[in-house]
């Protein structure tokens, strides 16, 4: 069973580079019109990225992306997604990957538990669909790359096309055999392609490709990452041409890729990428990868949201990924690959009800209508208060899903971490942490790095939480707050930002800017929500 890697620590000093991006971000040059869904949105509306809605986009694509848990940023709160294994091979080496783990471009580092022929694949989700009503999409994502397993990754998708028709299908991939895939791609509707693309200078590239396998060869340095980089556009220009909704990866290096990212998103804008998501390297020594074993460490919570906050106004941006395993199944941010065993799958009574899956989903969508109205009530309220600011501030909140506060502080093994102002409550990345809760009691060695991980808040939104926790959060100065019980999120978020800010205006209190964060290496798994 996968270990959980140890928390990492904050750097001592800040990584200067990283430190440069605001203002570089502040300068940022517009990229021309064309390409991306943000141009389609109009004057005056909200991003149609992950955050956006109906009215940010064409009919056709909020159809496409309105459950999808990676594409609709509110839709990850409701809908599930899974992933079958069956693409183990892999025809690039990138220095933050080992093979004996998951591909780190769609999963985090852990084996996995098994790799799956296109038939047990199938059964798998068929198995998966008719005990998970919300789950919408397939996708594959390794463990290798998916499109270094053609054979395997189609023949999954072809029979999936026929026997599941309601499910989204979607596949990841470095995009070295993209442009020869295209025809397949759309043959078998496969709507959702993510390309990871983390420079499109091959001089940077040469630093995190060590070789390609091209053209029955190795090739090594400048001229292998020339060759992706090329490879790369072509395949997403394509997607593009024929209407498949394209996401980018990109992998947050410090010191090789961190500022080279706002040109990587200025580009991949240019090609019609629909979303950009700027993951965390993770690189723990452990993994035995290369940037692992030289000690190339990854970003903190605050360098990885400059890079993402310096590419406003390039391509929309996803900031809720999980970096899961290939072989991943449930909401993003839990995982019940464990309840899908292939043993466990032969015993299961499989019953693939379309009616059940589509009432089942109607539920969620008045869920989520509420949830919406809840938020545009709030901001109502926030506009009301009469206190002129530009005060934004983050929180983090328990939740185990739904889009509600309702989950004990105790039993969290990731916080959602929310930006609020008087204008919005925006969902902007979560911070994975180790239980606190162990067998009943508080482990009080844990509340540290519950708190580094969380450092850069101002308050967190927990439905029950103990009195030890309580005090020790309060002395780092976050605000723990139990009141919004059962509340959807951006309602809490924002009434407490009320609260808050009506501190401020009667003197109660002075606002003070927090700190850093840390960035917990490694993931949640099964084992520690046990
Ligand atoms: Fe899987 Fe990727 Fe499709 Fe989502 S994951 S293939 S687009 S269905 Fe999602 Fe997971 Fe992040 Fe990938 S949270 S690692 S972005
Ligand atoms: Fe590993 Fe994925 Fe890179 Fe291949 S593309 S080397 S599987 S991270």
């Amino acid at each position: 069973m996968q270990q959980a890697s140890p928390a990492s620590t904050m750097p001592a000093t800040t990584y200067v580079g990283i430190g440069q991006i605001k203002p570089l971000g502040a300068k940022f040059e517009l990229p021309d019109a064309g390409g991306g869904c943000g141009t389609h949105g109009g004057e005056g509306k909200a991003s149609c990225g992950s955050s956006g809605g109906p009215d940010d986009m064409p009919a056709e694509i909020w159809d496409k992306v309105k459950n999808h848990p990676c594409y609709s940023e509110e839709a990850h709160h409701h809908y599930a997604r899974m992933h079958v294994a069956v693409a183990p091979a892999c025809n690039i080496q990138c220095n933050y990957c080992n093979r004996k783990y998951d591909c780190s471009n769609e999963s985090r580092p852990g084996v996995v538990s098994q790799k799956l022929t296109p038939d047990q694949a199938v059964k798998k989700v068929l198995a998966v669909a008719s005990e998970i009503p919300q789950m919408t999409v397939l996708g594959i994502a390794g463990p290798g790359d998916s499109l270094a397993n053609p054979a395997k990754t189609f023949d999954t998708m072809r029979m999936l096309h026929e026997q599941a028709p309601d499910i989204k299908l979607c596949l990841s991939t470095n995009g070295l055999a993209l442009p020869e895939q295209v025809d397949e791609i759309v043959k078998y509707n496969i709507d959702h392609v993510t390309i990871t693309i983390n420079m499109v200078d091959p001089a940077v590239g040469e630093k995190i490709y060590p070789w390609i396998f091209w053209k029955h060869k190795r090739v090594t340095g400048y001229e292998a990452a020339k060759i992706l980089h090329e490879q790369q556009m072509k395949g997403l220009e394509m997607l593009t041409a024929r209407g498949v909704l394209t996401k980018i990866n990109s992998v947050l290096i410090p010191g090789i890729n961190d500022e080279h990212l706002i040109e990587v998103n200025r580009e991949v804008k240019k090609r019609g990428a629909f979303l950009h998501n700027i993951m965390p390297l993770i690189s723990e020594p452990e993994h035995g990868t290369v940037f692992g074993l030289t000690g190339q460490r990854g970003p903190t919570a605050q360098e990885l949201k400059a890079v993402q906050d310096a590419c406003a106004g390039g391509a929309n941006l996803m900031r809720h990924c999980r970096q899961c395993r290939a072989d991943a199944v449930g909401l993003l941010g839990e995982d019940r690959s464990e309840e899908f065993t292939l043993d466990k799958i032969e015993e299961m009574e499989v019953v693939y009800d379309l009616d059940r899956r589509r009432a089942y989903q109607e539920k969620v969508e008045t869920e989520r209508q509420a949830q919406h109205d809840a938020k545009q009530e709030a901001l109502a309220e926030a506009a009301n208060l009469g206190v002129a600011d530009d005060l934004k501030v983050l929180v983090a909140v328990a939740t185990k899903g739904g889009g509600r506060v309702n989950e004990h502080f105790g039993h969290v093994t990731e916080f959602q971490i929310f930006e609020v102002s008087r204008s919005e409550a925006l969902f902007v990345g979560h911070r994975r942490v180790d239980l606190y809760c162990q067998g009943g009691f508080g482990d009080d060695e844990q509340l540290p790095s519950v708190v580094r991980a969380i450092n850069d808040c101002h308050a967190v939104l927990v439905a029950k939480i103990g009195a030890c926790p309580k005090d020790e959060l309060s002395s780092a100065g976050i605000e723990p707050v139990d009141q919004y019980v059962g509340e959807f999120i951006e309602k809490a978020a924002l009434a407490w930002f009320n609260g808050y800010r009506a501190r401020i205006a009667s003197g109660a209190l002075v606002h003070q800017d927090r700190g850093d964060a840390a960035i917990r290496q490694g993931a949640y798994t099964a084992a520690q929500a046990a």
